[in-house]
């Protein structure tokens, strides 16, 4: 199955332009309509603003989309929780069966990966989740990131997961972390988690340079860009922590699992917090995608 691109981004990628990739289960499972597809459409117009083509990935009738129309994005929000949500487990499947389905942070880094997409910008990725230990409970984004050489720009990951044991693994898998200027790898609503980031770069012309230094060497697999979220939008961690523990707490209590459990943490934590978190999560998502249009710039013209 050939992924089926827009001629716009054919024509960026043969010519060794810049293009961000985009996933799509934060539209269909991550934000209500129609805020999903007002944030789609903007984190679209901020890569183009920024210097790069946006290429919003998605599964549409069991095609493999690098790119929507207008009308496919709006349809796509307007479905929303509906539309199956596609780790890369879950590919053959869909496509087999002619479905739709919503791209995670691992189907859409192996979708970018396929046509040669360097750069990819979402909200949060997945990880270790709390209690792993006992439950095995690790995104499929994990391993992705040692497979498909895509940079990830994200504002770290929820305190649903466990962080330590989420950069515990990344670094068994052998992924860089990279703090963009700052020293603390980020909790997606706060600026700060407590942990560590094993390396920091000021600029996404360093953070090019880390790409085409790991990539020109052979070395296989992603990089995690980590970038907080801005200031004035931050929920700070003693005001989000009690909304996550009682969400993950709930989730045992109902015997919530597998690939239901990241959605239904997400919906508990948004109902509870009500717009605040909403707005953060737009406002995070934003800069992401004008941090990684920047990256794929930086990338390009530094390209060997
Ligand atoms: N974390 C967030 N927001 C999200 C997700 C994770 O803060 O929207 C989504 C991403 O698409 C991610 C997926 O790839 O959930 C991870 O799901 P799981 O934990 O089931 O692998
Ligand atoms: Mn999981």
């Amino acid at each position: 199955m050939e992924p089926h691109l827009t001629d716009e981004i054919r024509d960026a990628l043969a010519q060794g332009k810049p293009v961000v990739a985009l996933e799509s289960t934060i539209i269909a499972h991550g934000m209500p309509y129609p805020q999903n597809v007002d944030t789609a459409r903007e984190v679209e117009a901020i890569v183009r603003a920024n210097g790069a083509v946006p290429a919003t990935i998605a599964i549409l009738g069991g095609v493999l989309k690098i790119g929507l129309s207008a009308e496919e994005l709006d349809r796509f929000g307007r479905e929303g929780r509906s539309i199956a949500k596609v780790s890369v487990r879950d590919l053959p499947f869909i496509v087999a069966q002619g479905l739709d389905g919503a791209t995670t942070v691992a189907s859409t880094m192996r979708i970018a990966a396929m046509v040669g997409i360097r750069v990819f910008a979402t909200g949060g990725i997945g990880g270790v989740h709390r209690g792993a230990e006992r439950s095995f409970d690790i995104s499929a984004d994990m391993t992705e990131f040692a497979t498909s050489d895509v940079a990830v720009v994200t504002a770290g990951a929820k305190a649903i997961l466990d962080l330590a044991l989420t950069l515990e693994t990344l670094e068994t898998l052998g992924v860089p972390v990279i703090g963009l200027a700052t020293a603390e790898f980020p909790a997606f609503y706060s600026r700060r988690s407590g942990h560590a980031v094993p390396m920091s770069c000021e600029s996404p012309a360093e953070i090019a340079r880390v790409m085409h230094a790991k990539w020109d060497m052979g070395l296989k697999g992603g990089i995690v860009v980590a970038n907080p979220i801005p200031t004035e939008f931050e929920i700070p961690s003693d005001e989000i922590s009690p909304v996550i523990e009682a969400a993950v707490k709930k989730a045992a209590i109902q015997g919530i699992s597998g690939k239901e459990l990241t959605p239904f943490l997400l919906a508990e934590i948004a109902g509870v917090t009500a717009g605040r978190s909403l707005a953060a999560n737009i406002a995070l998502v934003r800069h992401n995608a004008r941090i990684a249009a920047e990256i794929a710039v930086a990338f390009a013209e530094t390209a060997a």
